[in-house]
Order: C-alpha cells, then sequence, then structure tokens
C-alpha cells in the first residue's frame, strides 16, 4: 500500500475519533489529547522537523552547483518571485471576491462572541525591504539553528557559488554534501513511515480540540474559504501547470498527492519541504537545481493559501461589524497581504498573525480574530495544502521556462574518487 494511501487511511480514523471527543466532555478530550495525541502528533511533527534544515542546505548547494552560473540563479529567481507575488495576489482578489458574494459575515449572529483578541503581530513582517536586507545572515550557524530559512538560502547559495568557483579544488566537499544530503533524504524515507500515526493524531487532536459549535457558527466562513482554495488550486495552479509548465494537471495532483496530505496534516509548509522537494525532483521531473531553490524560498516567502484565509477573513470581518471597504481600503488589503506573507515562516498557526496586520492596515478591530480562531487550526491544514502545492507548481513552471538555460548536470561524477 502506498505511503499516501496510509497516511489518508491515519486521516479518516483521525477525523473519526476527532468527531467522538468533540462530542464528548471536555474532560474525556483533555486526557486523551494529552497523554496521547499530543505527544504523539509532537515527535512525528519534531522528528520531521529535525531533518529539514540540513536537507534544505545540503540540497541548495547542489542545487546552486547544478545551475553552474550565478546569472543562472538570477533569472530562476526573479521568475520565481513574479509567479509567488501574482499568484498571491491572485489569490487574496478570488478570496474577496468569494466572500463578498457568500456575504458569510451577514450570516449568522456573532454579537455574542467574546472578541478579546491580543494581536501578536510584529511590524517587520509588513517591511519588505527589511526582510531582503535580513536575508543576509550575520551568523550562519545562528541561521542554521534558528530554521531562518531565507538567511539558509542565501548562505547555502554563496556556498554554491564558491564551489563553483574551485571547481576540483572542492571535490572532497562536493562529496560530503552529496553524501550529507544522500543521509538526510534515508531518514526521511525512516519518518515517513510514522506518517500515519503522525497524521492520525494530529487532526485526531484538532478536530477534537475545536468542538461543534464553532464549526456550525463558522460554516458560511469555513465554506467560503474552502471554496476559494479550491477554486485557486484549480483554476490559477491547474491553468499555470497547463500553460506554462505543459504538465497536466492530473498528472501533478496524481504524483505529489503525499506531499499535500502531509501539509495537511503538519499544517506546516517548512515541514512539509523534504518530501515536496523529493516528489517534484523524482516524480514531477524538476531539476534539483530548480526545485531545492525554488521550494523553501516559496515556503517562506509564497503563501497564496494564507492570502485566501485572509482576504475572505478580511471581508467577514468587516461584515460583522458593518464597516463598507474602499476600492482603496480593498487594494491595501491586497498589497498588505502579499507583502506581510513575503517574510513569514512557513509554520502552523502563521496566518492569523499575519491577518492581525492585513486588518490593521484598513483600520478594521483586530478582535474580529477572536471569531475566526476556533475553526482556524483546520483551515490552516487545508491553506497549508495549498501553500506547498503553489511552491510545487512555480518550480514546474519555472523548469519549463528555463529547460533551455540548464547546463546537464552529472552529479554521480562528483562521487568519483579523486585522482591518485
Ligand atoms: N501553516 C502555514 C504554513 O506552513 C500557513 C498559515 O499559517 O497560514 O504555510
Amino acid at each position: 500500500m502506498s505511503e499516501t494511501k496510509k497516511i489518508l487511511i491515519g486521516l479518516v480514523l483521525g477525523v473519526v475519533v476527532g468527531l467522538g471527543l468533540a462530542g464528548l466532555s471536555g474532560n474525556v478530550y483533555d486526557i486523551v489529547n494529552t497523554y496521547i495525541l499530543s505527544p504523539v502528533g509532537t515527535v512525528f511533527l519534531n522528528l520531521i522537523k529535525m531533518l529539514v534544515v540540513p536537507i534544505v542546505f545540503f540540497s541548495i548547494i547542489l542545487g546552486v552547483m547544478g545551475l553552474g552560473d550565478p546569472k543562472e540563479l538570477g533569472r530562476v529567481g526573479s521568475k520565481a518571485l513574479l509567479f509567488f507575488l501574482t499568484t498571491t495576489a491572485l489569490a487574496i482578489m478570488l478570496a474577496m471576491g468569494v466572500a463578498s458574494v457568500i456575504q458569510p459575515g451577514e450570516r449568522g449572529d456573532f454579537a455574542t462572541a467574546n472578541l478579546e483578541f491580543e494581536t501578536a503581530a510584529t511590524d517587520e513582517s509588513s517591511n519588505i525591504v527589511q526582510t531582503f536586507v535580513n536575508m543576509i545572515p550575520t551568523n550562519p550557524i545562528q541561521s542554521l539553528a534558528e530554521g531562518n530559512m531565507l538567511q539558509i538560502i542565501v548562505f547555502a547559495a554563496l556556498i554554491g557559488f564558491a564551489m563553483i568557483a574551485l571547481g576540483d579544488r572542492a571535490k572532497s566537499w562536493r562529496r560530503f554534501v552529496k553524501q550529507g544530503d544522500r543521509i538526510m533524504m534515508h531518514l526521511i524515507h525512516l519518518v515517513m513511515k510514522l506518517a500515519p500515526y503522525g497524521a492520525f493524531a494530529l487532526i485526531a487532536s484538532a478536530i477534537g480540540g475545536i468542538g461543534l459549535d464553532a464549526v456550525r457558527a463558522m460554516a458560511w466562513y469555513m465554506f467560503a474559504v474552502v471554496l476559494t482554495l479550491f477554486l485557486h488550486a484549480t483554476i490559477v495552479y491547474g491553468g499555470a501547470l497547463l500553460f506554462l509548465g505543459k504538465m497536466s494537471p492530473v498528472f501533478f495532483f496524481k504524483n505529489f498527492n503525499e506531499a499535500i496530505t502531509l501539509a495537511f496534516s503538519t499544517s506546516s509548509s517548512n515541514a512539509t519541504l523534504p518530501v515536496s522537494m523529493e516528489l517534484a525532483q523524482t516524480k514531477l521531473g524538476v531539476p534539483r537545481s530548480i526545485s531545492s531553490f525554488v521550494q523553501p524560498l516559496g515556503a517562506t516567502v509564497n503563501m497564496d493559501g494564507t492570502a485566501i484565509m485572509q482576504g475572505v477573513a478580511t471581508i467577514f470581518i468587516a461584515q460583522v461589524f458593518a464597516a463598507d471597504l474602499t476600492i482603496a481600503q480593498l487594494a491595501t488589503v491586497v498589497i498588505t497581504a502579499v507583502l506581510a506573507s513575503v517574510g513569514t515562516a512557513g509554520v502552523p498557526g502563521v496566518g492569523l498573525i499575519m491577518l492581525a496586520l492585513v486588518l490593521q492596515s484598513v483600520n478594521l478591530p483586530v478582535e474580529g480574530i477572536a471569531l475566526i480562531i476556533g475553526v482556524d487550526r483546520i483551515l490552516d491544514m487545508l491553506r497549508t495544502s495549498v501553500n506547498i502545492t503553489g511552491d510545487a507548481t512555480c518550480a514546474v513552471v519555472v523548469s519549463k521556462l528555463e529547460e533551455k538555460h540548464l547546463p546537464p548536470v552529472d552529479e554521480d561524477a562528483w562521487d568519483e574518487v579523486e585522482a591518485k
């Protein structure tokens, strides 16, 4: 049985158990979650996260060496950034359109909700210039230790360029990096054997903790988010794959679904990176030199699913508070959401923090987040799946656009024994 099928079985069982727990008293859920679900889910998540930094680090070095030319990296990076910013802007505009039609904030009584919400937002993430300046690490060991993805990308890319320049004088380092990458990828395969159990525990814990009342009260809001996520993935990504990537969307989703189920289980783009990069390279034909740069960059810079939640949530909260947004304010929402997503890591729940920034940008009450926080954990799973799908779609599109520029790479030649 395929890994994906095993994970899906884990997810289905987790939903059943989660719904069962949601119907029982809070004490039962607390006990089961504290002593079983949360530990199992956290162990699985931590095992994957343990491998993300070394895999991304080794993979980018090898990927940059595969490009062979800094100008090529500049071309790949600019195409990827253009794709990311365009699809994120499309995502949030689609979301605001769907929310304006469905009107989730007009359906249901939200006056009783207790609207206390501490804004944990920081202004740095909305300052895009600062974000790019901060990409340069002052202490790369600290960047690796903290998992600062953008700084790791810069540090690893510079090492890759140095190894290109050093040529045969860096042969032993090339072999070390290649072996390191092989070891990490083997470890990921070992950890992924636990994925069905981890997926079960994570979704049972999420659904059991939500409670069915919150889902009922927020059904229209959730419907608007899920519908927009589906439309964006099928229309925007499907169209990009077909017309730009020259790839059948059916082929793409058939070969990438293990990464999508992992993103859904973990709610973390970063944790899904090792699997999503490997599938892009081995199943979707994306060269490592493109995949290892575009997907880690996308995990941090590109969050279309998150932008969709923010678009729907902004309209929903505006409706609940009877605030009419002007065209200028809607444009501000689009720009703020796109910029806020640029410097934010792909980890669980980060979209909600960025939403505070978006609401503040148009003077909407940030307390409105208290209305949606109860169902956000489930929506986070779905939007993270869209986030990483967008990153992989970009990698397919850029590799198609770049295929005539990419030099042939013979990584096995790097393993040859040093000439005596
Ligand atoms: N969980 C985030 C991610 O990993 C997305 C979000 O919080 O919206 O992409």
